[in-house]
């Protein structure tokens, strides 16, 4: 066997931090355990998941990029074009990247709570596009955000595709776009991707493909909790489990022990018998209407909305 990854006794992550111990050791030791899905993505976390937006399963990068193909000069008469473009969760920058040529913006601002990966991609693409002002900023968007002074204040749009809303849940949402609407000008807006809820067999294999991608995915979360508490999770001993759960509207993801087990670290301990599950993350699924709705508790208004033939995932426009 693989001897487990343990970090130093005296390591504190990159945001110092004994918050984030503190954080992951309630959520462990809860009676249903559960995890943030935010510490999926450490740097080969955000590989894996850039791996899975390439699987024939995962449908919703490739569905929202033909509904961007087919609709672009549609949205970006709604959007407008030289406004600063605030990438919510950049990771690559691809999705963003792919706009410019029809959003024209003047400044284009990535948020990303991975520094390394962001700060890679940034330098990649302001070679490619010197005459865009270009603000990496490593922000963990789950709390209060504020903008530094050096982001434009007039035109604001906030770009948040790939259905990462669907990782809050509904009231988490509707707070986080507030957030979002309290930091956009008058004049701004929000551009969202948003997944639908379909054939519960089409979300199954979405999040559980045939190579073990998603898988791969899901358990690299316990070598990140590995390095970050300095426990001992055997990775070999759990292993992925996803659903659609159609009463809560939402895919789930759980690790699953395969036999019964103990994890340490620091600070905590918990037995797993054989079958429990630490859930990791909830991909929720929504309807335009039902989206509609959670935009305009969040204070928007909404303003177009462009979806695929098959209405499986849809792009919304929406007015601050
Ligand atoms: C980032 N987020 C929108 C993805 C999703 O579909 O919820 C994360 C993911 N989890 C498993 N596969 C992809």
């Amino acid at each position: 066997t693989v001897a487990p990854e343990r970090a130093p006794a005296t390591h504190r992550t990159a945001h110092g931090e004994r918050a984030t111990i503190a954080d992951i050791t309630a959520g462990l030791l809860a009676p249903q355990a559960a995890t943030s899905p935010k510490y999926l993505y450490d740097s080969l976390g955000s590989r894996l998941f850039e791996a899975i937006c390439e699987l024939p399963e995962y449908y919703p990068t490739r569905t929202e990029a033909s509904i961007f193909a087919r609709h672009g000069a549609d949205i970006a008469r709604r959007v407008g074009t030289g406004s600063t473009l605030i990438d919510l969760g950049a990771g690559n920058c691809a999705k963003a990247a792919s706009l410019f040529p029809l959003l024209q913006p003047k400044q284009y601002v990535p948020i990303d709570i991975s520094r390394e990966f962001l700060n890679e991609a940034v330098g990649r693409l302001q070679q490619r596009f010197p005459h865009i002002a270009m603000m990496a900023l490593a922000l963990d968007l789950a709390g209060h955000f504020a903008l530094p002074a050096g982001v434009e204040a007039q035109r604001r749009v906030f770009f948040y595709p790939g259905s990462s809303i669907g990782n809050f849940a509904p009231h988490e949402a509707i707070a986080f776009l507030r957030r979002v609407r309290e930091n956009a000008s008058h004049d701004g807006g929000l551009l969202i991707g948003v997944d639908l809820i379909k054939d519960a067999a089409v979300l199954d294999s979405a999040y559980d493909d045939a190579i073990g991608v998603t898988a791969a995915f899901n358990l690299n979360m316990l070598r990140h909790l590995n390095y970050l508490l300095g426990a001992d999770f055997d990775v070999r001993q759990w292993q992925h489990v996803a659903f659609f759960n159609a009463e809560e509207s939402r895919v789930e993801m759980h690790l699953e022990a395969r036999t019964s087990l103990t994890v340490q670290w620091q600070g905590g301990e918990r037995h797993f018998a054989r079958g429990d599950r630490i859930h990791t993350e909830d991909s929720y699924k929504y309807t335009r209407e039902s989206f509609a709705d959670l935009l305009a508790q969040a204070g928007f208004t909404a303003d177009g909305n462009w979806t695929d033939d098959a209405g499986w995932f849809a792009v919304m426009h929406a007015r601050a």
